[in-house]
């Protein structure tokens, strides 16, 4: 996974600088800060984990309720992969070691994954 580098603002906001005139004047520039890039946690399909246990997952790791989390385990069921949250890259990254921890430690081999969004 590419990891991009934060963006530096070209220059400085409200920093003095003079006119044609010569004087000094201070620019007022509203900065535009790109919002961070957002990962989502993709929970992926496999034979063997229960769906007891997926649902208990995505109610623990994702704060969904047993409904919205029953039905994420079985779009997961029924179309291989679905989304369980949307993260900044931080949050994601510790949401999948958090999944993958917890399947490892009950022996299922449930797998998950971040990938950023556009
Ligand atoms: N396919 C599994 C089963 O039939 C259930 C399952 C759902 C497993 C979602 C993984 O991410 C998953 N027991």
């Amino acid at each position: 996974m590419a990891i991009k580098p934060p963006v530096t603002p070209k220059k400085p906001i409200g920093l003095p600088s003079t006119d044609e005139g010569g004087s000094v004047v201070l620019e007022r520039r509203t900065e535009k800060v790109k919002p961070p890039q957002m990962y989502q946690v993709v929970m992926l399909n496999d034979d063997y984990t229960p769906m007891e246990f997926v649902v208990v997952i995505i109610q623990e790791f994702f704060g969904k309720d047993l409904e919205a989390a029953t039905q994420i385990m079985l779009k997961i069921h029924l179309e291989g992969k679905g989304v369980c949250g949307v993260y900044s890259r931080d949050v994601a990254a510790t949401k999948v070691d958090q999944v993958l921890d917890a399947a490892a430690k009950a022996g299922h081999p449930l797998k998950c994954v971040s990938e950023p969004l556009d």
